[in-house]
């Protein structure tokens, strides 16, 4: 019998320096309402979706730094939305900056979890590929600054049995590379969800300014083909101070067309019945990894330049 999800993909707009994360949460719980008016089961938000994207600002006070970060989650800022999405028997992806402390000391991870529509957290994964840069560039309008603020993740690309499927995690610069596709569709993951904050200029590497939508769906679009995969990336869009970032949220099914997509750069619903078994279809033709993949010849391929 064909498995189909209704998943939504719930896209914001920006969200200011000062704002509170509970206007935040309120926002997403009226996302959350919308979405399950149109009968989704499973609801994306964007990369740390609960504050304005810090690491646009050089900041080394580091008691500033950390009130980006959520010690715990959920906490008495997101309980709402957790107990919204019981309410409404819906499971999400969330973006967060994390501080951990761990075995190694405090830690700052760029994180995403998946919370089962119980509410309970089923998976976690820490953003592995940091970009931007870690030095203070103060003639720039903005900066990008994650590998200032963020550890690299410790956990790896995983798989979660989640909401009947098989579901992946990856953040924003993540979708680029095609290794963290095919490291999920290796452990069976069938949908990869994933939340971005993409400023459409970037003030030192304005050369593909023009190209920032197209690359966006490009790499999301390919990796979904390529690996047999359903791929959900979501926004924080729109203007945020003073930074203007790449809307053109979307679902890609695996034969790598858009079958859904927000039209707007603000807070926006959008829903795709997802059938799962498609990928399990292409994971048995075109693209049957045990079939046709020549690991032999790949090794170079996890050798650093
Ligand atoms: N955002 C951007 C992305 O990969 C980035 C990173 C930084 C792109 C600088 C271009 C230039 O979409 C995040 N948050 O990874």
């Amino acid at each position: 019998m064909a498995r189909f999800i209704n998943i939504a993909g719930a896209q914001l707009g920006g969200i200011a320096r000062d704002e509170s994360r509970r206007h935040v949460v309120e926002r997403m719980i009226a996302l959350l309402n919308d979405a399950h008016k149109r009968g989704a089961e499973v609801v994306v938000f964007p990369e740390l979706a609960l504050t304005s994207f810090f690491p646009r600002w050089w900041m080394t006070d580091q008691a500033e730094i950390d009130a980006f970060f959520e010690t715990e989650m959920p906490n008495p800022a997101t309980q709402p939305l957790f107990d919204a999405a019981k309410r409404l028997g819906i499971g999400f992806y969330l973006g967060y900056a994390e501080l951990a402390q761990e075995a190694g000391g405090t830690k700052h991870y760029n994180t995403a979890i998946l919370v089962d529509k119980t509410g309970a957290i089923v998976g976690k994964y820490r953003k592995v590929h940091l970009p931007g840069h870690a030095d203070h560039r103060p003639h720039m309008p903005y900066q990008h600054l994650e590998k200032h603020y963020f550890d690299v993740g410790d956990i790896g690309f995983g798989s979660w049995d989640f909401a009947g499927g098989k579901f992946g995690m990856a953040i924003c610069n993540d979708r680029r590379w095609p290794e963290t596709y095919r490291v999920m569709a290796l452990q069976g993951a069938e949908v990869v969800v994933l939340g971005y904050n993409t400023p459409t200029h970037i003030p030192w590497e304005p050369v593909y300014d023009h190209l920032s939508a197209f690359h966006n769906h490009l790499v999301m679009q390919a990796s979904a083909y390529q690996n047999s995969m359903y791929v959900v990336g979501v926004a924080k869009a729109g203007k945020e101070e003073g930074s203007n970032l790449l809307a053109g949220s979307c679902i890609v099914a695996p034969s790598g067309e858009i079958i859904a997509m927000a039209s707007t750069a603000g807070d926006e619903v959008f829903v795709a019945k997802c059938d799962l078994d498609i990928c399990l279809y292409n994971r048995k033709a075109m693209f049957n990894f045990a079939e046709h993949r020549q690991v032999h010849h790949y090794k170079k391929i996890t050798d650093r330049m």
